[in-house]
């Protein structure tokens, strides 16, 4: 179980439909999408699937659903962060009833809480989920930074079994990593997966995975084998993807690209807005060109 939880695994892009509403088919089709393109776990409700955006039962359907299509065949964590702790307990023990493999948490953001207050979140938390706990760190949206020290503290409470580490700060992953050798640490922003990985990350988690899977287990496999090279060639046209589809509007650009291929990929929420015709356009280029690219590169 823990061993498999060191994987490869896409945020779960969440596909609406016009009115709004969740498009269940579409979710089904985008994880199905996912596993048949070699993914290995997935992570839902972060926020790639715009999570902070869903009411508390279309969290549990959006969980439900992506645990009875995934059938056991790839791990799955549920990110159940609020700021209603209750409800996020409460999402903790109905995640870990349906049989989710890991729980995580982003640390409680908008209000400018104390560390303390963080670590008593995790506590409650950690109580509901009983399973292999998560830290999501993502500083950049919760506008909250953690020292490395504060970091430690969290990955030394009970369960805790890892942290996504949606970071640029290779010099505190690598840290982290000497600190906790056992513990899983996902790389958490895809355009430095390959910096991520060898500074001691052993897995990833990201939103463009939905699209990009084959590339990603390659860099994976790249960086595993001590073929560096490889694996920058690869993070090149990864990148060029990335830069691309973020400048498009990326969760609008990436459900489009499910649609280009077959699956139900759904609008955005609002305020998301949907893509214009131009974006459209933009978004067939930077998939064909990635795909041409990624299949040049012999690595
Ligand atoms: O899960 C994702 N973070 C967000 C991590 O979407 C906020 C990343 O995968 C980024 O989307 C990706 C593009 O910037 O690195």
């Amino acid at each position: 179980m823990m061993k498999q939880l060191r994987a490869v695994m896409s945020a779960l892009l969440v596909p609406f439909r016009e009115d709004g509403s969740l498009d269940e088919e579409g979710l089904a089709q985008t994880v199905e999408f996912n596993i048949a393109q070699g993914i290995e776990g997935l992570y839902v409700n972060g926020s790639t699937g715009e999570n902070h955006m869903l009411s508390t039962d279309e969290k549990k359907r959006v969980l439900s659903l992506a645990r009875e299509v995934a059938g056991g065949r790839v791990p799955l964590i549920a990110q159940v962060g609020s700021l209603d702790v209750r409800e996020a307990r409460g999402l903790a023990g109905y995640a870990r009833s349906i049989g989710y493999d890991a729980v995580s948490s982003v640390t409680p953001f908008y209000y400018q809480f104390a560390f303390e207050e963080m670590v008593e979140y995790y506590r409650a938390l950690i109580e509901s989920a009983s399973l292999p706990f998560i830290v999501y760190f993502i500083p950049a949206l919760t506008g909250k930074n953690l020292s490395k020290q504060q970091l430690a503290e969290l990955l030394e409470l009970p369960s805790v079994a890892g942290i996504k580490f949606t970071s640029d700060n290779m010099f505190q992953l690598e840290r982290l990593r000497r600190l906790f050798p056992d513990k899983i640490i996902y790389n958490g922003y895809d355009e430095i997966c390959a910096s991520g990985l060898m500074a001691g990350a052993d897995g990833a988690i990201g939103s463009t995975f939905n699209i990009t899977a084959p590339v990603v287990l390659r860099i994976r496999d790249a960086v595993a084998a001590g073929n560096t090279a490889g694996a920058l060639a690869l993070q090149h046209v990864l990148n060029d993807f990335i830069e691309g589809a973020v400048a498009n509007g990326l969760y609008q650009t990436l459900k489009y690209m499910l649609t280009l291929q077959g699956v139900s990929g759904g609008l955005c929420r609002p305020p998301f807005l949907p893509l214009t015709e131009e974006r459209m356009a933009r978004a067939r280029d930077i998939l064909g060109q990635f795909k041409a690219a990624s299949g040049a590169v012999n690595a």
